[in-house]
Order: C-alpha cells, then structure tokens, then sequence
C-alpha cells in the first residue's frame, strides 16, 4: 500500500453528510440476501472446489457443458427474500472461477453458451426488482479461467516460488485481464438500469498476491462511480487509505466486537455470513446455525450498527436447499412481528446499558429503544438507571403492556445505585416468539 502509485489519490468528492444520505437506504434495511451461484453448484461441494481440489480448467469444464438451472425461478427467491424481511439482494454475476452469469460480450464462458442460454442476471434482476427489493452485484476481482490473469499464491495452481511464478506467469498478462475485468464491471453496470452495490471480491497484497495496482482499482472506481453515483460499494478492492474508494467495511464469518471506526469515527459495515460455512450449495455440509444464531446475527448487528447479509446457496436446478427455505421462513416469522426494532434501527445511545442477557438497538426517529431478551428473565427485568427515561413499555410482537415498576427496597440488595432502576413484569411463560423484544418509549 505504501509503495502504490496510488496512495492518497481522492476518487469521490462529497461531504460525509452526502455520503450519509447515499447511504441512508442500506443503513435503515439493515438486512440483506447474499446469493453465490455459479458451475461450483454442480460439484455441491464449495465454490472453491477448483481451488482445493486443484481441478485443471479441462476437468472443469464439464460443468459448463452441462449447466441448466430448470428449475430457476427467480420471482419465488425473490418472495422468500422479501417474506424473510430483507430489503436488498447481491448475487454473483462472477465468482473466482471466472465463469459469468450474464451475457458477456468479452467473454465465451458464460451462462448464454451454456445448455440454460439465457441471461440469469437480467432475469433475476426483474424479478428482484419487480418484488421492491435493490439490486447488487458481487464480481470477483479473482479470476481462475481467464487466460491472462497470473496464477498466484490462491489460484488452483497455487504458487509458492519465484521460479514456479516466472514460469507459469510467463504467458500471461495482467494488463488485459485488468482491460477485461473493466468492460466486465462496465457491462454489468451499464446493462441491467439501476445498481444499488457493488460487491468486489477480493484483494490479497504481498508474495504472490494481488492488490489495488493488479486491478487497476483507481480507475475501477472511479468509472464504476461514474457510470452509478449513487451505488455503494464494499472495500474489497484494496483501496482502505483512498477518499472514495470504498464504502462500508465487511467483516466475513465474524462477529464484530463493537462498531468498528477509524480514526475516531464509527463506519458503516455490514458482515456477511452463510447457513452453514459454505457460500455455494454444498450438499453434504451439516453444520447449519439455528433459527436463534441467525436472528442473533441480525439483531447484534444492528445493535452495533451494521448490517447482515446472509447468504444462500442454490442448487444447480435453481432452487434454494430446503434447509435454506426453511431458515428463511422462520427468520421471516420472527420478522413479521419484530423488525421494527431492525429497520431504521442503530446502536443504542451510551446512556442506555443492556439489562442482564439481551440485546439493545434504537430508532432515532421514534425514540424508541428495544431489548431483545435473549435469555428470557423471571418475573422481573431490571433496566439499570433506566429511571425517569421510559414513558411506556410493551411486546413488540403483540402490543401488550409490560408494566413498569420500581424496585422494592428489599430487592434492592441494599445497592444504593440501584434506586436509579426500573423493573418490568414480564409474565413468568416466555411468550412464543424465539426472541422476544420489549419496546420502550422513551422520554
Ligand atoms: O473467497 C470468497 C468466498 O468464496 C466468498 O465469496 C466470500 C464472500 O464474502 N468472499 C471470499 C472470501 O473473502
């Protein structure tokens, strides 16, 4: 990074306040829907099947010859996303095995020369769109098929000398990879009207790997802004030091420990996690997270003020793996009645400490706060010098009031600080909702 040409250089001019409002619509859906879908969902055994069972581009190609999705119905993804509450959808229009879900004029590995022949981005893009969901495109920087990209330390081919570099590299060209991958990203954000994201993947600086100078990332950028201005894109393109290189930050398969910042100042991010450790369909992984994991994802989430994209990996048919449907579904139950206290939703104000074993988030707007009670109490829950700040408490799934109270002097366990307290009844059954969630109005 600091030896890059590049460093410093400015590739957007806007003030934080713009950018906020470019934003605003991704920070208040809070939850989206990832989709990796490509040939990896023949193989059903991980979309870097290529990579880790160092398959040659010959053996592979067995799955374009054969790929048709018959059963590809985009309009009903598109209902089980939004019936799960989520509000914005990026599917793979390329993932690192260099295979393309869109007609590409630059390329003869794509979706329109395989058996299906039709143009699965544009279809799905309709579909999403016409279901009032936003649009985003993940295009891999990496490339696994193209003749000129040079193999490196995670190419199947893995490199691991400067000898094995050299000569495997000798043929090859990242100069015209680079001029590919452009007129790619510019196909796919010129072709389908307009883009919400874009999700670049992935850079890997140093011995073998590839950064902001293999892609050409400057450039990258700057024609993907100009060509969508008000597309948000992630920071994978290895330009984390450039003004307007990149837009919220994307901790993968990780929780975060609090709001991430940078220099002082909190960011947007949102963190992407898949059902069961695979992104593509990986038919014999049996390591599914549980409807309460899940939820846990999404609301801890926004209870740092980020969001959750979750992926699902269809099969080679097209259709969702019913493991995946029925996560969705009950994601969409709890949702239904509960996700007020996720859109518009951010971290609670300092003010507020999280009573034992829940989760708070807040709407500005409503001044509203939600606990999300993750173990559920016994009688009473204790708000911590909540005192003289809640005018009103109920379920959020049902409305119900939750009565509010001050601790018995005998209850107090003889803590002075504890008369700056509340308590609220709460029936001594947890009620039939997975994670329940108390609404406060507060003052
Ligand atoms: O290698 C990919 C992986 O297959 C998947 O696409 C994830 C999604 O964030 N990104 C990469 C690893 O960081």
């Amino acid at each position: 990074i600091v030896n890059s040409a590049y460093s410093q250089e400015k590739i957007w001019n806007e003030t934080p306040e713009q950018k906020k409002e470019r934003l605003a619509w991704w920070t208040d859906a809070r939850f989206g829907m990832f989709i990796h879908w490509g040939l990896y969902a023949q193989a059903a055994r991980h979309e870097w099947v290529k990579n880790r069972e160092r398959i040659t581009t010959e053996e592979y190609q067995k799955y374009f010859e054969i790929f048709n999705p018959d059963l590809f119905d985009p309009a009903d993804w598109a209902k089980k996303a939004k019936a799960a509450g989520m509000k914005y959808a990026v599917i793979t229009s390329k993932h690192h095995e260099g295979f393309t879900m869109f007609d590409s004029k630059y390329t003869d590995y794509k979706v329109t020369n395989t058996p299906y022949s039709k143009d699965i981005i544009k279809e799905w893009v309709d579909a999403f769109r016409a279901e009032g969901l936003r649009i985003g495109f993940y295009y891999s920087l990496i490339d696994w098929h193209h003749p000129d990209y040079t193999i490196d330390s995670r190419h199947p081919q893995r490199v691991e000398t400067k000898e094995e570099y050299d000569k495997l590299n000798k043929n090859r060209d990242m100069a015209v990879y680079r001029e590919y991958m452009k007129n790619q990203v510019r196909e796919i954000l010129t072709s389908y009207g307009k883009i919400d994201i874009l999700w670049l993947d992935f850079s890997f600086p140093g011995e073998f790997g590839k950064g902001r100078d293999d892609w050409g990332s400057v450039e990258l950028i700057k024609m993907v802004r100009e060509l969508q201005p008000g597309i948000i894109i992630d920071d994978r393109a290895d330009l984390q030091d450039v003004d307007g290189g990149w837009d919220f930050m994307t901790p993968e398969q990780y929780k975060v420990d609090k709001w991430p910042e940078i220099d002082g100042k909190k960011i947007p991010w949102e963190t992407c996690q898949t059902f069961s450790g695979s992104w593509g369909y990986y038919r014999d992984e049996y390591t599914w997270k549980d409807n309460k994991q899940l939820l846990g994802l999404l609301i801890e989430s926004v209870s740092k003020g980020g969001n959750l994209l979750l992926n699902v990996g269809p099969t080679a048919r097209g259709v969702f793996d019913e493991r995946a449907d029925v996560a969705l579904e009950k994601m969409g139950e709890w949702m239904k009645f509960n996700s007020r206290s996720i859109y518009g939703c951010t971290q609670a104000p300092n003010e507020f400490e999280a009573p034992a074993n829940s989760l708070l988030t807040y709407n500005p707007e409503t001044n509203r706060l939600y606990i999300h009670l993750l173990d559920y109490p016994l009688q009473k829950l204790r708000l911590p010098g909540y005192k003289g700040k809640v005018k009103y408490a109920q379920f959020l799934h049902d409305a119900s009031e939750i009565r509010i109270s001050e601790p018995r002097q005998h209850n107090r366990g003889g803590d002075d600080h504890s008369t700056g307290d509340l308590d609220l009844s709460v029936p001594v059954a947890k009620p039939n909702v997975e994670i329940p969630v108390i609404e406060l109005f507060l003052n």
